[in-house]
Order: structure tokens, then C-alpha cells, then sequence
């Protein structure tokens, strides 16, 4: 099939929103592969937002995510879930965001807005390497996925 896999990454649990965002990709009907809450290290931090390092706000951005309240990391599979994550999501700046996507419904300024999610499939393998081990990532099988048409 052309199911693909991409990393999600809710950056707080401070907003209390992580079973709706989970609702989100649920009910869209892409399978949770792997869900786990941790504070990141500087190390998993800085080399998660690697391709910002040049940017001014990676310092802040960095010291946001290791700041102690966890982050949830989940990997999500489905049809096209890279592209369609990014659409749920809603565009970086939560001002310009799809009131409709998460961004666009629960944030209004860019440095919080909220959520992570891979952007191509080269960065969601890298993302999904970098935050879960093989053993954590299982291949199994949605009941929906054997009756439905792809
Ligand atoms: P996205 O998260 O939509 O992929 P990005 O990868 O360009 O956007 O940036 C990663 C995160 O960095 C983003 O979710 C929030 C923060 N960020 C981006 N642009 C910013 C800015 N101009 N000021 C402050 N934080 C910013
Ligand atoms: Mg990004």
C-alpha cells in the first residue's frame, strides 16, 4: 500500500489538548503506531529542531521543549498521513492557521503553537529514528484496514 508514517509531537501537556489532538488523527481513521510522554534532553531537543539551528528563535524554542512540562511523541500511519498531518496541524503561524486545524483552533502565537509534525517523508524518518527505537514501532493491523478499500 502507499501508507506512510509520520512523527507528531504535541509540545506540552500543559494544555490539557492531547486527547483531542489524538481524537483528531483517530477519527480521520490513521492508526496510532506508537504514543509516549517524555521531557526531551537538550541533545533530542536540539537535534529535533536541527534544520532551525540558524534561526533566532531555535534557542528559545529548545529551551521550551526541555523546560520540564513533557511532550507526547506519536507516530501516526496512514494514506498520505504526512501531507494530512499537516493539514490537521494547520499552517506554522497559528494567525494564518485553518480555524478548522488544531493550530487554528486552540493557539494564537507561533512560538506556542502547540504541535510538531513531520513535513516530508525524509523528516519523518528522521524524527521517528530519532525519538523511538525499532521495538517500539510494531506493524500490526486496523480491522478497518483488511474490509476497507485503500
Ligand atoms: P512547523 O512546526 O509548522 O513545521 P517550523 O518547522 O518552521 O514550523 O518551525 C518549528 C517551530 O519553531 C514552530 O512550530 C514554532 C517555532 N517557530 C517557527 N517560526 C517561529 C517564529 N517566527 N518565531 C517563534 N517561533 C517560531
Ligand atoms: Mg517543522
Amino acid at each position: 500500500t502507499d501508507s506512510e508514517r509520520s512523527f507528531v509531537m504535541p509540545d506540552g501537556m500543559s494544555r490539557q489538548l492531547v486527547g483531542k489532538i489524538v481524537q483528531r488523527f483517530e477519527e480521520r481513521g490513521f492508526k496510532l503506531v506508537a504514543i509516549k510522554s517524555l521531557v526531551p534532553s537538550q541533545d533530542l531537543a536540539k537535534e529535533h529542531y536541527e534544520d532551525l539551528s540558524a534561526r533566532p528563535f531555535y534557542a528559545g524554542l529548545v529551551k521550551y521543549i526541555t523546560s520540564g512540562t513533557p511532550v507526547v511523541a506519536m507516530v501516526w500511519e496512514g494514506k498520505d498521513v504526512i501531507r494530512q498531518g499537516r493539514r490537521i496541524v494547520g499552517a506554522t503561524n497559528p494567525q494564518e492557521s485553518d480555524p478548522g486545524s488544531i493550530r487554528g483552533q486552540y493557539a494564537v502565537s507561533v512560538g506556542r503553537n502547540l504541535i510538531h509534525a513531520s513535513d516530508s517523508f525524509d523528516a519523518a524518518t528522521k524524527e521517528i529514528g530519532l525519538w523511538f527505537t525499532e521495538s517500539e514501532l510494531p506493524e500490526y493491523t486496523l480491522n478497518l484496514e483488511r474490509t476497507n478499500a485503500t
